[in-house]
């Protein structure tokens, strides 16, 4: 099964929507097998976003994930990558459809609420970088006769 890294960011965290965000994973049927509250820490949040270390909003971008808590958790289930990303929306909220979490609850790129990798290669380097290789939980859920073929 495929493992994706999900982040609810600080904003969607000081905005309530931790329950929110997490119920529309549960519903859509992904098995959660680690999550965690934290302050992300300066240098894993330049660690995470090394790809825009180059970009004009990157020292913004790193001030807005450090800001406060928030929450990270490895996601799990068939196609979990890109469904996830489905269920966040496009990256400016100005594009995500309604239905999406971005097209539902932001408006603003530099504050879009959620995170979630965008490639296996993504979701292998960023769930070693917020996660030990001991965090992540192996079980069953009793759904999964009706949720896959
Ligand atoms: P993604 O989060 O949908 O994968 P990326 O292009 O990888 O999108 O950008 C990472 C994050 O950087 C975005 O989610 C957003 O928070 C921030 N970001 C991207 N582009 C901009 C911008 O033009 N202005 C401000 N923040 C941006």
């Amino acid at each position: 099964m495929e493992e994706t890294y999900v982040m609810v960011k600080p904003d969607g965290v000081q905005r309530g929507l931790v329950g929110e965000i997490i119920s529309r994973i549960e519903r859509r049927g992904f098995k959660i097998v680690a999550l965690r509250m934290n302050f992300i820490d300066e240098d894993t949040a330049k660690e995470h976003y090394a790809e825009h270390k180059e970009k004009p909003f990157f020292d913004s971008l790193i001030a807005y994930v450090t800001s406060g808590p928030s929450v990270s958790m490895i996601v799990q289930g068939k196609n979990a990558i890109s469904i996830m990303r489905t269920i966040n929306g496009a990256t400016n909220p100005v594009d995500a459809s309604p239905g999406t979490i971005r097209g539902d609850f932001a408006i603003e790129t530099g504050r879009n609420i959620v995170h979630a990798s965008d490639s296996q290669e993504a979701a292998r380097r960023e769930i070693s970088i917020h996660f030990g290789e001991k965090e992540s939980v192996d079980y069953r859920k009793i759904d999964e006769v009706c949720l896959y073929e």
